[in-house]
């Protein structure tokens, strides 16, 4: 099987994860790649408009995007990827969790989560976060645009950093071209950072886990397509999770009191409403 990264590489880029909590990798999609994806973020806003979630005046996403079209599988199952992940996370690699997010021009540049860490909201559980990340970029990220950002060593030397005491202005920004991806351990504090001038910024986002820790979302359901796939160059256990019902309680979980008929990006906006009360309640610890 073509290999993209030689083992020195590979080493090196899960030595770089490893310490700072996340990894920059440039073209990590190719020119007919982002072209084809932007065109089926297009064809999903326009065919199924009631799976979009309006976060924030900025923020949209979809969720729940992959019985509708098999138009992502490409990134899920990029071989490149993949090579970086299986070096991080081992041949238990598995999937768990893909978004399509949009961030649009606005000129209330307040983000609506703030400084957090993934899936878990609650500081005192914060060594319970073990997922990683992905994020690709559709379109340009420049200094003038929305970008992703992020505090190193957050998710293991700086633990015991409470999100609540990140400054705004904290932090390293990850810009780059279209087609790069940023890996991010989901319990290093990260953020949106608006920007007054900012172009519409396009990404696609997966997390990938341990099959042996608890599901960390119910929010994605995977599909017969994917789960019933043979393909010996997957990790042997990537879709293992379609139908495991142990959520982690946190965001991805669905609150035992919530009305049953409620829609899911209505299920999903009051979790984020709730986690983000449960971070006020938590800090900020050095004020
Ligand atoms: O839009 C961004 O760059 C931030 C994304 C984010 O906060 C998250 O993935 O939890």
């Amino acid at each position: 099987m073509a290999r993209f990264f030689s083992d020195s590489q590979l080493d090196a880029m899960a030595r770089h994860f490893d310490l700072h909590g996340y990894l920059r990798v440039e073209h990590a999609l190719t020119a007919d790649q982002i072209c084809r994806l932007d065109q089926a973020v297009d064809r999903h806003i326009q065919e199924y408009p009631d799976d979009w979630m309006e976060l924030s005046d900025s923020f949209r996403e979809a969720i729940d995007v992959l019985p509708h079209t098999s138009a992502f599988d490409e990134v899920l199952e990029s071989p490149l990827m993949i090579e970086i992940l299986r070096t991080i996370l081992g041949d238990n690699l598995t999937f768990e969790e893909f978004a399509i997010m949009l961030r649009n021009p606005t000129a209330n540049l307040n983000e609506i989560k703030g400084w957090h860490r993934d899936i878990v909201r609650d500081y005192e559980r914060r060594q319970e976060i073990f997922a990683v990340s992905v994020m690709w970029y559709l379109t340009d990220v420049s200094p003038t645009d929305h970008c992703f950002c992020i505090v190193p060593e957050s998710h293991n030397r700086l633990i015991d950093l409470n999100p609540c005491d990140v400054a705004n202005d904290s932090g390293v920004d990850l810009i780059g071209p279209a087609g790069t991806a940023v890996l991010f351990h989901a319990r290093a504090i990260h953020n949106a950072r608006l920007k007054k001038n900012s172009t519409q910024r396009r990404t696609l986002q997966a997390y990938f886990s341990n099959r042996l820790d608890q599901r960390t979302n119910e929010w994605t359901s995977i599909p017969p397509r994917l789960y019933q796939k043979c393909d010996p160059t997957l990790p042997p256990y990537f879709y293992a999770k379609w139908n495991v019902t142990n959520i982690q309680d946190g965001v991805g979980k669905r609150p035992a009191d919530i009305a049953p008929g409620l829609p899911m990006t209505e299920v999903i906006k009051e979790v984020q409403r709730r986690g983000k009360l449960q971070m006020k309640a938590d800090g900020p610890t050095s004020a």
